[in-house]
């Protein structure tokens, strides 16, 4: 995170090197103290091939106390941009360098800093720059050695990679320990964890049978919301041994939990260190998604072990290498320990809303980035979750033997090593025997597909014909788009709901369909009548479809298809469709309309009494307003939400009695941790929202109720959400109930930030800026900056895109502030202020005028710099 005022570089992938010089030992020993922290790092560095190029070490907001080669002072160096570049060297020698820094001052929460009382670090992606001079890049893999001293009452664990190797106390009251890491490693992974915690201790047993110690670090007083985190990570191990057949290496692993994080986890080798939003909950404090969300992060940091790990990234255009297969491999954890529509039908979601938000915007890039400034803009829904999506569609593409046989394939290659994205594809390619030459595209193309289809039965011949096109429209990146390998899994049903055979050429096909060329037309032979299509089942590739669905045929689809997610993409088409007609009749001033067949379906899906309750609760579950946002080239705000509430108040009433009757027949019951019973809970909050969205004076009681007698967490929250996105008169009492009990924990407490941060009403930035001076709010913390700055912008659209640009001005204003204390924080939550491309000239105009404001700062760190000079390019 350089200063913009340090030049500005581009780096490209293909500019890829080797490096000149190989690490193969790094002996560090880090004396800690708050503003002062010494560190003497020893490595063992040999030349790569024969040259005479000089060695240059990354560094950043270091002081250089020593330089020694083999023992000797060492005066060939000199100070660079961003480094150091040291002369003359040996073919193998052992450098020795002393640095200094101040991690009470480092609030960029990157490198070494300070999370409340305790130490930890940052490393990934270029944080151990800032902990000494190094070859800080993910090709370098060297053994490490790290000896941590420091107060021994203040900090009395001291934690690093791998295995405890020696221990003892110092003079002064301070103590150390020695650790070393069996694992060859790149710097990212480094990690350094000292303070005072409660530690809940387990093992795990390998089905090799090694015992591996588990531990789990959270502070003082917060066992009892650890013992989830430590049963998900119990799971993970064994479901990665079931299912991949991949086993923990080492004999210990360790978690700690800190409150001051810029992201979710990190992966650190042996020593995770996490965000405690993702490892602390029991009942009274974490809702059921809090809980969804430890399990599925815990599970996320542990599989990257293996691939993250043993098998890293070569340099950091490569990181979907390690993050989208990591996060596939997660969500197919989910889906084996929970409910896979329900997680295929969220994970959607994510695609396409903000994921295809990110593709149409000015950070478009593909999987496999091509141009990078600030690598920590890069950790993008488009590298994780689109990464994901290009992984699953291999795993489509070959289904799960072939998928697992190019899994071992590639291990048995590649551990040990650092890969690329290429190597992965190749051991897939090979091991299934199947060409992957176009879908290789996936890979260097950004954007978002838009595949077109259009069918016609010829009854004489007995045959369907659907016309397929695929088109990818420009972005910022890159102009020119080429025709992708695109996996189309459909289905054909008869009237009476009967699967209709595939038959192509007298074959019978397998459902899913390779799409490869721009125009592509499939014949299928002996359809018997004309049949209803369900197209892109279980999202098989992350393109926008089109095809002109009946009312009809969608009602049909909800009613028949055979596949749940099926079912929830008809309904979302259905609402979809009748959103995008009722936004153009509010812009022509005339009313809102919904018609009887959407209405109907609706009620029949609640009526239903064979659908599963979460799956029920998605169905019931509205598109947000970002999401509809997508449907538009320009994106009327008011219109949307307009239509968005009329919709949710004329489905409520077609409901008729039912709704009141199932929210009686699923009344609260003793709170328990399970899918079935969060699965009623999220099912009776839809309802929840529905009442009031019928009757808002009439639910006020209900919700009070609810809020005031729940014993959980989820059904006080969905009270308190539903009151405050339909301004019942309760909102007020409750949130001030629920801010004495809870206004000094801040995990929390985010959760009223964020019910003020998307408080529906006009005088909501008062509201905002009120909350901001809470004790318990630091302008430091990511969490709550996120909880309430970031819900504002990110999902309260009408009073974000205020026409007054009030909404603008006050997240500029506090990006400022940020750019200085953590750029991080700062350039993701800049996001809605550069995705403007589909508002209207007005807005534009009042946001390319605060990012004017922005980009003329002195001191704009590089990470804002990027972001802020894409936007602007944008028409
Ligand atoms: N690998 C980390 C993310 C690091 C982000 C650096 N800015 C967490 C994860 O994806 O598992
Ligand atoms: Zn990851």
């Amino acid at each position: 995170m350089a200063q913009h005022s340090e030049a500005v570089t581009a780096k490209y992938r293909l500019d890829y090197q080797a490096p000149h010089y190989l690490i193969d030992t790094l002996d560090l020993d880090i004396q800690l103290g708050e503003e002062q922290t010494h560190i003497t790092a020893i490595s063992r560095v040999r030349r790569n091939g024969e040259h005479n190029e000089p060695l240059r070490l990354d560094g950043e907001a270091l002081i250089l106390r020593a330089i020694a080669v083999d023992g000797r002072p060492f005066a060939d160096y000199r100070e660079v941009s961003g480094g150091l570049e040291l002369s003359n060297l040996p073919a193998e020698f052992v450098l020795t360098i002393e640095t200094e820094i101040n991690p009470a001052a480092n609030t960029a929460l990157e490198g070494l800093y300070k999370s409340g009382d305790a130490f930890c670090t940052q490393c990934e992606a270029e944080g151990f720059r800032r902990i000494t001079y190094y070859l800080d890049r993910p090709d370098i893999l060297t053994r490490y050695s790290t000896r941590i001293s420091a107060d021994k009452s203040k900090y009395p664990y001291l934690l690093s990679n791998g295995n405890k190797v020696a221990s003892g106390d110092l003079d002064g009251g301070r103590h150390f320990v020695q650790w070393q890491d069996p694992f060859p490693k790149p710097s990212y992974l480094f990690a350094l964890v000292a303070g005072d915690f409660d530690v809940l201790r387990d093992t795990f047993t390998t089905r090799s049978g090694r015992a591996v110690a588990l531990e789990l670090f959270v502070d003082k007083g917060n066992l009892d919301r650890a013992g989830f985190a430590m049963e998900s990570l119990k799971k993970a191990m064994k479901w990665d041994e079931e299912r991949f057949g991949l086993e923990y290496d080492l004999d210990i692993y360790m978690i700690v939990a800190v409150d001051f994080f810029n992201m979710g986890a990190m992966e650190n080798k042996g020593l995770n260190i996490f965000n405690s939003k993702f490892v602390l909950a029991n009942p009274a404090t974490a809702t059921d998604l809090d809980y969804h969300g430890i399990e599925r992060v815990i599970a996320h940091e542990y599989f990257h072990n293996w691939t993250g790990n043993r098998i890293t990234c070569r340099d950091w255009f490569q990181l979907s290498l390690k993050e989208g297969l990591t996060v596939f491999r997660d969500q197919e954890f989910s889906s084996d320990v929970g409910s896979r529509p329900v997680n295929r039908i969220n994970n959607v979601r994510t695609m396409r809303g903000p994921q295809f938000a990110e593709d149409a915007g000015p950070m478009a890039h593909p999987i496999r980035p091509d141009v990078v400034i600030e690598m920590n803009n890069f950790y993008t829904l488009t590298v994780y979750e689109k990464g994901a999506e290009v992984i699953r569609m291999l795993h489509t593409l070959l289904g799960e033997e072939k998928f697992q046989a190019g899994m071992r394939l590639y291990v048995a290659r590649h551990d040990g090593t650092a890969a690329t994205c290429e190597d992965f594809v190749a051991a897939m390619e090979e091991a299934s025997a199947t060409d992957l030459s176009r879908f290789r595209r996936w890979y260097s193309q950004s954007g978002t597909p838009e595949l077109t289809v259009r069918s016609d039965y010829d009854a004489a011949r007995q045959e369907l014909r659907l016309h397929v096109t695929q088109h990818t429209p420009p972005t910022l990146d890159q102009a020119e788009k080429l025709p992708l390998h695109i996996p189309l899994d459909i289905e054909l049903y008869g009237a009476d709901g009967r699967v209709l055979p595939l038959i192509i050429d007298g074959q019978t096909q397998h459902q899913v369909l390779d799409i490869l060329e721009n125009e592509q037309t499939l014949v299928f032979e002996q359809i018997n009548e004309p049949p209803v299509i369900s197209l892109l089942r279980d999202f098989s590739a992350p393109v926008r479809l089109d095809y002109p669905y009946s009312e009809a045929e969608l009602a049909f689809l909800i009613r028949h298809a055979r596949n749940d997610f099926a079912r929830w993409d008809a309904a979302q088409i259905l609402l979809n469709q009748a959103v995008v007609t009722n936004v153009a009749r509010v812009q022509r001033n005339e009313g809102i309309h919904f018609s009887p067949t959407l209405l109907a379906s609706f009620a029949s899906v609640l009526d239903d009494e064979r659908l599963e309750p979460a799956f029920k609760a998605e169905l019931l579950t509205l598109p947000g307003e970002g999401t509809l946002a997508e449907l538009f080239e320009q994106a009327d705000i008011d219109a949307i939400h307009a239509v968005r509430q009329a919709l949710q108040q004329a489905l409520a009433e077609a409901f008729g009695p039912s709704l009141t009757n199932w929210h009686a027949r699923l009344k609260a019951e003793r709170f328990e941790i399970s899918h079935a019973a969060a699965a009623r809970r999220a099912l009776r909050n839809v309802l929840l929202g529905y009442l009031a969205a019928r009757d808002g004076v009439g639910a006020d009681s209900l919700v009070a109720a609810q809020a005031r007698e729940s014993d959980n967490m989820t059904d006080l929250l969905a009270a308190l959400q539903v009151a405050n996105a339909f301004l019942l008169p309760c909102r007020e009492p409750l949130l001030a109930e629920f801010e004495r009990k809870w206004g000094h924990d801040g995990l929390v407490l985010d959760n009223w930030l964020r019910l003020i941060g998307t408080k529906p009403a006009d005088k909501v930035l008062d509201e905002i800026k009120a909350a901001m001076a809470h004790p318990t709010f630091s302008i430091r913390n990511p969490n709550r900056v996120r909880a309430l700055i970031g819900s504002f912008a990110a999902s309260n659209p009408v009073q974000f895109h205020a026409k007054d640009g009030s909404g603008y001005r006050f997240l500029t204003d506090q990006l400022i502030v940020l750019n200085e204390v953590n750029p991080q924080t700062a350039s993701r939550m800049i996001t809605p202020l550069i995705q403007f491309k589909r508002l209207d000239a007005g807005r534009k105009a009042l946001i390319r005028a605060e990012l004017a404001r922005l980009a003329a700062l002195p001191g704009l760190a590089v990470d804002l710099f990027e972001k802020i000079d894409k936007a602007l390019q944008q028409s």
